[in-house]
């Protein structure tokens, strides 16, 4: 019988692949994601030839990094264990282990700080020999800079153990670890050099700070640009990696752009970013998994609202929006207007039906605002005194309906003892007040400029019974530990009903994706690189529950009129086609499984090595 169950051909038998970056094992943003959900599917085609390289900070890697213990490094026969084995030797701090993730990948992490002694001879041939600058006093670039010296070390050796038939591909993420590229080309150190940038650095600035960017992109003086916001040396590290590099690449379409005219280079791919997609057999069980999930968020909205006024959480909707705070670039701005639209619709239009916003972000703050958590503990209370008097009720019903001769429901109320009716009644007692619910969660350090409290003071959206729409802005990410929403981050989004992300400045832009693989409808913008592939890639994106707005060429008013008709339709949906609609979002995420993309990576590499 032929074997069906055929391993994956590798790709390239004869090559080495070490990806660096900075997030590995070590979360910032969105590039952790991307490097971490590719590994599944990157590990069946290089197995041991792959290895990840990434700067060592003892606090992030012991959670998810797990040191070989001696014994196996002594006797890896691997290049990459060779060349530790070789730095250790020369008296380097240099940790090889397994990151602990689907695929459990080889890792190398580097402790930058041991190259501090060496920092001022790192930063003067930086400027000698490749015209980067850097100033004394940022922390951040001098780990870049030492973290940069250490790969080149390791590239070195592990070159040195490649054998001649065998060829090394080295793969860079952003300027952190791009910064260690111009100098392996100086040096020649026989690697097949990519860089990857997943914005560019300028681009981002001058997007928080022009409103009329993208007319102006074509016209920009990069290097007045970076001095006026105070960003030259880590521009020109940028810029030195994307023209070092054999092979150049971006991940959307619109970065395409600013390469070309910040960095001066024409991109040789785009490689759009994936999630490591799975998917139940039946479709019901992720269904249910939004229930049993909205159930919680039920619990959190009922403690917030509920002591000043209820509402008919049957008829209540969950949208959100989340990621790092940039008010404009995040399109938090266009959101709060569209909803400000959609609260008077909903009011004129008499619907009985409940939005419930939530922003999830982070912000520095002092603590969670005492009230809130207080709301949260009595609405335990009232929880735990009506489990008491089911309880209660529960045990003599069962003795009286065992022992009934006449087959009569007895009266309830006689069941439940004197002390628990008042308990109840007090602990309802003190329960309602008319405080409106709080439209922030925590105490913020600014609470004075915060550009999403001014909008909803402005717009007074603040939580009024009769507001459509109600507010829970949570300045900090979710997680299980939070008194709060006590969840997961991916467990929050599956209980909402929406995401929304209008974003006017995204490279590329996780989050509508995150929302799409658990079956969840998603607002993108065709400014943010996911949307615009959306629209190259999916020929009726709506039927799937994926929205774009229109931000290119139009005007805030404009967009923010189309984001109100879009969340406006979505109201008027009913319960089975919601339900079918969620269906038919989680059919398309598979379009988006690294399975299917991984293919542009493979390109890629396909090219660095054709390139030397
Ligand atoms: C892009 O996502 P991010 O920009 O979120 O990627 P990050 O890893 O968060 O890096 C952003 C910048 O943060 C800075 C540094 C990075 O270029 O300037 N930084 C820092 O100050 N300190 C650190 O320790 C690490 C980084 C993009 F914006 C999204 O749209 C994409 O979805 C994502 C994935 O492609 O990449
Ligand atoms: N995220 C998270 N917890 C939260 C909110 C967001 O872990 O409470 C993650 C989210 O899953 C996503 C990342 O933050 O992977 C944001 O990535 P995106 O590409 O959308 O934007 P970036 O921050 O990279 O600009
Ligand atoms: C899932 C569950 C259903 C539930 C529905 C609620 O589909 O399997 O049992 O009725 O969610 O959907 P809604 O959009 O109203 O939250």
């Amino acid at each position: 019988m032929p074997n069906t169950l055929i391993a994956p051909e590798p790709l390239f038998p004869d090559a080495l692949l070490v990806e660096v970056a900075w997030e590995v094992c070590n979360q910032v943003g969105g590039i952790y994601t991307v490097i971490r959900s590719k590994v599944p599917a990157t590990m069946p085609a290089w197995d041991d030839r792959y290895c990840l390289l990434g700067p060592y900070f003892p606090n992030q890697a012991q959670g998810e990094f797990e040191p070989l213990d001696e014994l196996a490094v002594h006797t890896a026969s691997d290049p990459f264990g060779a060349a530790v084995r070789t730095m250790r030797a020369q008296g380097y701090e240099v940790h090889i282990g397994t990151w602990l993730v689907t695929g459990r990948p080889r890792a190398v992490l580097i402790n930058p700080f041991q190259a501090y002694p060496q920092l001022g001879q790192l930063k003067s041939d930086l400027w000698q020999r490749h015209s980067i600058p850097s100033p004394d006093n940022d922390d951040l670039l001098h780990q870049v800079i030492a973290f940069g010296h250490l790969t080149t070390i390791f590239f070195q050796h592990v070159a040195a153990q490649v054998p001649p038939a065998q060829r090394l591909l080295g793969h860079f993420h952003e300027w952190m670890t791009g910064v260690a590229i111009p100098e392996m080309r100086r040096l020649q150190v026989p690697v097949h050099l990519l860089f990857t940038t997943h914005a560019t650095l300028l681009g981002r600035y001058l997007a928080m700070n022009d409103p009329n960017f993208y007319d102006h992109l074509m016209w920009v003086n990069w290097e007045a640009e970076a001095r006026k916001f105070n960003i030259e040396p880590a521009v020109r590290m940028e810029r030195a990696a994307a023209h070092g590099s054999h092979v150049f690449t971006t991940v959307s379409e619109l970065t395409v752009r600013e390469c070309i005219y910040l960095l001066d280079r024409i991109p040789d791919a785009v490689l759009p970013n994936g999630l490591n997609i799975e998917r139940f057999v039946a479709l019901h069980e992720f269904q249910n998994l939004h229930q049993q999930y909205k159930a919680k968020i039920h619990e959190f909205v009922m403690a917030h609202f509920f002591q000043s006024y209820a509402f008919d959480l049957d008829q209540t909707l969950y949208f959100f929006t989340s990621g790092r705070y940039e008010y404009h670039n995040k399109g938090f701005d266009l959101t709060l207007e569209a909803l400000a639209r959609l609260n008077h619709r909903l009011q004129v239009s008499g619907i009985d039906l409940n939005v419930v916003m939530f922003f999830i972000t982070k912000r520095p703050f002092t603590s969670i605002n005492p009230q809130v958590l207080e709301r949260r503990a009595m609405l335990d209370e009232v929880h735990e005194t009506c489990r008491a008097i089911e309880h209660q009720v529960g045990e003599r019903l069962f003795y009286a309906a065992a022992s009934s001769a006449d087959h009569k429901l007895p009266d309830l109320d006689s069941m439940v003892d004197d002390y628990w009716k008042l308990r109840y009644r007090r602990t309802l007692q003190s329960w309602k007040t008319n405080a409106l619910p709080s439209v922030i969660t925590h105490n913020l350090v600014n609470d004075q400029d915060d550009d999403i409290l001014n909008f909803m003071r402005r717009a007074k959206l603040l939580n009024h019974r009769h507001d459509r729409v109600k507010m829970v802005y949570h300045p900090d990410f979710v997680s299980p530990s939070s008194p709060l929403l006590g969840m997961e981050y991916g467990q929050f989004v599956r209980g909402c009903h929406m995401g929304v992300f209008p974003s006017y400045y995204e490279p590329w832009g996780y989050t509508p994706l995150e929302c799409v693989a658990r079956g969840v409808p998603a607002i993108t913008s065709d400014l943010s690189g996911f949307g615009d592939y959306v629209l190259q890639t999916i020929p009726d994106p709506e039927q799937k529950g994926i929205f774009v707005v229109h931000r290119q060429e139009k005007s805030f008013d404009e967009s923010a009129e189309e984001l109100t008709d879009m969340l406006w339709q979505f109201v008027q949906l009913n319960r089975r086609e919601r339900i079918m609609q969620r269906n038919a979002v989680e059919s398309s995420a598979e379009l988006f499984d690294w399975k299917n993309l991984r293919v542009h990576y493979d390109r890629a590499y396909a090219l660095a090595l054709d390139r030397k």
